[in-house]
């Protein structure tokens, strides 16, 4: 594909590219659908009421919502008027959405009525500048600070005029941020380009899904998450297909039913594009209410989060009699880098590069590893090169320079590179662990458990279950004396954490192992069960 050009607006390019088929459908959700021609429409609204809240190019917009067709206006709302949203995770507490207002100095948010008394909880205090809130999917029930104007979504849209002009953007500047979690410290600033998407689109979307304007895509992966971003926003506007969208949790019954299009708003149209995470596959083949491969009509899937278990996608295709396009991906990447492709899976494997990007396998001293005689590359630290890389962490030199080097992006992942030159994820070269999909960090979870009052000690680790995914265990040492179940330990981590991040098993143990420093040794931890 060509670069775009030097001035380059992400959303003018994505209705530009629809307006020859207004009539077509481009998103269905739970409570209706949307044509490219109003889709049209209501970006373009959309860009005007922003305008009119007095935001300016560049600042920050908090987008705290769930999937819907108001995400998707909204956020290319933002890019069309050139203003900068910030696509949140919904699960997560009032002090992570504190943490994210105050670090992009939000100057609005725009969120889904459910998640307004934590939006609401988390603008208490002097040191945020929202100075707007809009509110989509009904009324906002919590009261918002003085001085924070509230909005109704529909209404805010449907008050302004279609903006005649996108905002006149660089493509290389920033388009949106997408929040990427460490093992310790807050949360990354994550800063994407308005070419970014268009990349990702093109390079992944088109080149290795092949979508069409005949697809229907459906993303169990939400949109806040890069890989849901592309998968069910960037890559199906691009060419012009429908996607489907759903609020809820992806469970296997929520899942059935869009793959089969049983709910009132589908009425029968069936998804041909399904993008899970390796967690959800393996639930979905679990569930006995999984669907006959004559009641769906998939063409394709696709799974990332973390590396599919070959048993997994085997399964999958023996049942459906479709194949599981498993590659990686990152937040910083925006999305897939290295990837099966249609007709050529090794299951067990990420594939091999995407077109348009390079990956190295590097030792210690940071140099490419050679190829071994039969052409394999043993383990190593990935790093890839490619069109679609974050511009930096925002206010964060330190892990910008460690992460983005030059062309260069650390991933974090340690591969190797079989003969044939597919790459086998070989783990993390930091501590985080990936829970269905999702980054979780151990050091977050010891410091919630240490919190509970009969917990002395704790260390997290990451165990394999009978499925080959992580799940989350927690080694905890009581005070002399005090009591304390499993269950009650699992309800103080939700109630303090973002609920996904709870220990999914607990073992209590008289002493934790520890260097003669004092260091707990989680290697022991985790030798132990592997024993
Ligand atoms: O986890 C992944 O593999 C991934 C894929 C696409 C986009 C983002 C991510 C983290």
């Amino acid at each position: 594909p060509s670069a775009p050009p030097q001035r380059f607006n992400f959303a003018a390019h994505l209705l530009n590219r629809n307006a020859a088929h207004a009539q077509q459908l481009a998103l269905i959700d739970d409570n209706g659908t949307l044509t490219y021609g109003a889709l049209d429409d209501q970006v373009r609204r959309c860009a005007t009421a922003l305008r009119a809240l007095d935001l300016r190019r560049e600042e920050r917009v908090l987008l705290l919502m769930h999937d819907s067709r108001e995400w998707v206006v909204a956020f290319l709302g933002c890019l069309y008027a050139g203003v900068v949203p910030v696509a949140v995770n919904t699960l997560l507490t009032a002090d992570d959405y504190g943490y994210q207002l105050r670090h992009a100095r939000a100057q609005a948010a725009l969120v889904s009525a459910a998640l307004a008394p934590t939006l609401a909880a988390a603008l208490q205090g002097e040191s945020h500048e929202v100075r707007a809130v809009v509110v989509a999917h009904g009324e906002a029930t919590a009261a918002l600070p003085a001085g924070v104007a509230c909005h109704t979504f529909e209404a805010w849209i449907g008050a302004h005029p279609p903006a005649a002009q996108a905002a006149d953007t660089h493509a290389d500047e920033p388009a949106f941020w997408l929040y990427s979690s460490g093992s310790t410290g807050r949360p990354k600033g994550t800063v994407h380009t308005h070419a970014n998407p268009y990349w990702t689109a093109e390079l992944y979307g088109r080149g290795v899904l092949g979508l069409t304007p005949q697809d229907t895509v459906f993303s169990a992966a939400k949109l806040f998450f890069a890989y849901g971003l592309g998968n069910a926003l960037s890559f199906p506007l691009s060419v012009g297909a429908t996607v489907v969208l759903m609020a809820e949790r992806p469970t296997p019954p929520a899942v059935f039913a869009r793959l089969t299009g049983t709910t009132l708003t589908l009425a029968g149209r069936r998804p041909t594009v399904f993008y899970g995470a390796p967690t959800g596959y393996a639930g979905m083949l679990a569930h006995p209410a999984l669907p006959a491969r004559t009641e769906v009509a998939l063409r394709l899937c696709s799974s990332a989060g973390e590396a599919l278990p070959r048993d997994i996608g085997e399964r999958w295709s023996a049942h459906f009699g479709v194949e599981i396009i498993d590659g990686i991906g990152s937040t910083e990447m925006l999305h897939i880098y290295c990837s099966n492709r249609p007709g050529d899976v090794v299951y067990g494997t990420s594939g091999t590069p995407v077109p348009g990007y390079e990956l190295h396998i590097r030792g210690d001293d940071g140099q490419p590893l050679p190829a071994n005689p039969d052409g394999s590359i043993d383990i190593g630290d990935l790093y890839v090169r490619g069109p679609s890389a974050a511009l930096l962490y925002w206010n964060d030199r330190e892990r910008s320079q460690q992460t983005f080097q030059g062309t260069w992006t650390r991933t974090g992942d340690k591969y190797t590179r079989t003969a044939d030159g597919r790459y086998v994820y070989a783990g993390r070269n930091d501590d985080m662990l990936k829970v269905s999909g999702i980054y979780v960090s151990p050091f977050e979870v010891e410091a919630t458990l240490v919190r509970h009052p009969a917990v002395v000690e704790a260390a997290v680790i990451g165990i394999t279950d009978a499925d080959g995914l992580t799940k989350t265990k927690a080694f905890i040492v009581l005070r002399p004396g005090a009591h304390a179940s499993a269950e009650e330990i699992q309800a103080h981590c939700k109630q303090h954490l973002a609920p996904y991040k709870y220990p999914r098993a607990i073992e209590f143990v008289d002493e934790l192992p520890k260097t003669a420093t004092g260091k707990i040794q989680r290697f022991r931890l985790r030798e132990r069960e592997a024993a």
